[in-house]
């Protein structure tokens, strides 16, 4: 049993405000649905970064003005996909370097190493198991030679301000002085761009959201009815957040037989199940002077909907 999660589990659906984190968005089944979501025409940021890392790998590779060889090492690598430009880019013009994915799915390790190794055969990768805050914190991850960490696809919006700074900070104390990190960040943007990307007309999102409700049925054997209950999300301008959440259709109690618990909903009761912060330029300023990084340049895409910042340490 995961413990992590049965006591987030408990302590998110018994407390005054409901809450549950979205990194238990992505188990087998959550994770299918994120790539769903990454290829719907509203989910602009899949496209917006993969235009960026397409078309300007080789202006990124140049501000970063490494001597090789040296490391690309990708916090949450995934699928990969949206990194195989860069990799391609650097593997066609002979540049010497070593790959080194971490992710906490092994089977998403699995995939990604078949697949690289198939598309691009002189590529030097060194995958790595684990949560990255363990491996960053606990493990010795510096080498003689520079490194660039790649934290993509706007994952750091789904941390509030003060955490996100926190995760910088943490990923700054375990680089050398000249290394570099390429980030995602979504972009502040006319507010109906952003709430179409989220309250999607499929409803492929609310099935999202509502897989964190199956997912505790499976693994803690609760009878959730998943149909009692509904998705609402809302964008904010002024402060930049998407926030997310479930919304109980009905009075009604769930039992949770392996925790030995039974969770209580009101009618329109609501549990807060993700934030998914956008940044301008100003803003993502803010965030590097506080995490002491330098900015060295964000790479744009054309429509300026999403940005890879380059920092350096
Ligand atoms: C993977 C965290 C970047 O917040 O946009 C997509 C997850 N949630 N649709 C995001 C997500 C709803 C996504 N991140």
């Amino acid at each position: 049993m995961n413990k992590e999660f049965a006591n987030d589990v408990i302590k998110g659906l018994t407390s005054e405000e409901k809450h549950l984190s979205s990194k238990y968005f992505y188990d087998d089944a959550g994770s299918r649905i994120f790539q769903e979501i990454m290829q719907m025409p509203e989910y602009y940021p899949t496209d917006s970064e993969f235009e960026i890392l397409s078309q300007q790998a080789e202006a990124i590779i140049a501000a970063v003005g490494f001597e090789e060889p040296f490391n690309i090492v990708e916090l949450g690598a995934g699928d990969g996909a949206k990194t195989f430009k860069l990799l391609e880019y650097l593997v066609t013009k002979n540049i010497e370097f070593y790959y080194v994915p971490i992710d906490i799915s092994q089977g998403a390790m699995n995939t990604l190493t078949k697949t690289l190794t198939k598309k691009l055969p002189k590529l030097s990768i060194h995958p790595r198991v684990g949560d990255y805050f363990e491996i960053l914190s606990k493990e010795n991850v510096q080498t003689t030679i520079p490194s660039l960490l790649l934290f993509l696809g706007g994952n750091i919006g789904n941390y509030s301000e003060p955490e996100a700074i926190k995760l910088l900070q943490l990923f700054n104390n375990s680089m050398k002085k000249g290394d570099g990190l390429l980030l995602g960040l979504d972009i502040k943007k006319n507010p109906k761009i952003i709430h179409s990307a989220y309250y999607d007309a499929n409803g492929i999102t609310k099935r999202f959201n509502l897989n964190l409700l199956s997912r505790i049925n499976k693994e803690f054997e609760a009878d959730f009815k998943v149909t009692d209950f509904d998705f609402y999300c809302h964008y904010n301008p002024k402060n930049g957040e998407v926030n997310s959440y479930l919304i109980s259709l009905k009075k009604q109690s769930v039992t949770v037989k392996k925790l030995d618990v039974v969770l209580e909903f009101k009618k329109d009761e609501l549990i807060w199940t993700e934030l998914s912060k956008k940044y301008d330029l100003e803003d993502i300023e803010r965030l590097a002077v506080q995490s002491d990084f330098i900015i060295e340049n964000h790479f744009l895409d054309s429509k300026r909907y999403f940005t890879d910042t380059l920092l350096m340490k």
